[in-house]
């Protein structure tokens, strides 16, 4: 049985003020023990929030990392200095870093196997754009990013990896129930063949991209689908803890 995992990312939004969000949830996730809760809030807040989360049911993450782990890169943050700081994971290759940073496969794939070597756990995401989906180039593209942008060397338990089709992010548009089932199936065929059943079936699969309240009931009832990726709806306590609860 895998671990469910309701993961936030709050992208670069929030201040000081909005770690009340992660206390709320810690108050409201006392006794859940069955679902990871990880919130991602940007670099500043990373070591004031894991301080919040301690000892409670939230764990803390972060949106990006460096693959050195120190140097002469301004403005870069190094997997070391994020568990550092108290958090456990971090998200890598998010659809937004890959187009405006033109992070690629090889970029993403670095930054997880220095995730990995800081003792974090990846939360890998991959996608399609509108144009892949239109084309029918879809599974290609998933293959494509699986094969070029997961490191060698998954425990199961150190990688997670998010489906988030880059057409449904911030949009409102959500993959349909058919379209989650065949890319998160298709993600968990292709991981158990490189790595195994073991480690295959352990690496967990989170759905992204537009995750509401409304709609987290029936996404969470796909097969393949271990949790969720969530934006917008992870910002405030309210939104969120319904989407927990759906895991639940
Ligand atoms: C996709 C998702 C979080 P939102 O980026 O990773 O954002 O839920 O706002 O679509």
């Amino acid at each position: 049985m895998r671990r469910k995992m309701a993961a936030g990312n709050w992208k670069m939004n929030g201040s000081s003020a909005a770690l009340s969000v992660i206390s709320d949830l810690a108050a409201a996730h006392a006794d859940n023990t069955d679902t990871d809760i990880v919130i991602c809030p940007p670099a500043p807040l990373l070591f004031r929030a894991s301080e919040i989360a301690r000892s409670s049911a939230v764990t803390i993450g972060a949106q990006d990392c460096h693959s050195e782990t120190a140097g002469a890169f301004t403005g870069d943050i190094a997997a070391p200095m994020i568990a550092d700081a108290g958090a456990t994971h971090v998200i890598v290759g998010h659809s937004e870093r890959r187009d405006a940073y033109r992070e690629s496969n090889s970029d993403v794939r670095a930054k997880a196997k220095a995730a990995w070597e800081a003792g974090l756990v990846a939360i890998l995401c991959i996608g399609e754009s509108a144009e892949d989906r239109e084309a029918d180039n879809t599974l290609d593209i998933i293959a494509g990013q699986l094969s070029g942008s997961v490191p060698n060397g998954s425990t199961g338990d150190n990688l997670v990896v998010a489906y988030e089709p880059v057409w449904a992010i911030g949009t409102g548009a959500v993959a349909t129930t058919a379209q989650i089932d065949e890319v998160h199936d298709f993600i968990r065929a292709r991981l158990v063949q490189r790595f195994g059943a073991e480690v295959g079936n352990a690496i967990r699969l989170l759905y992204g991209g537009s995750v509401k309240p409304g709609n987290a009931v029936e996404i969470f009832q796909c097969d393949n689908v271990d949790g969720a990726l969530v934006g917008g709806a992870s910002l405030k306590a309210q939104d969120f803890t319904p989407i927990i609860e759906a895991l639940i």
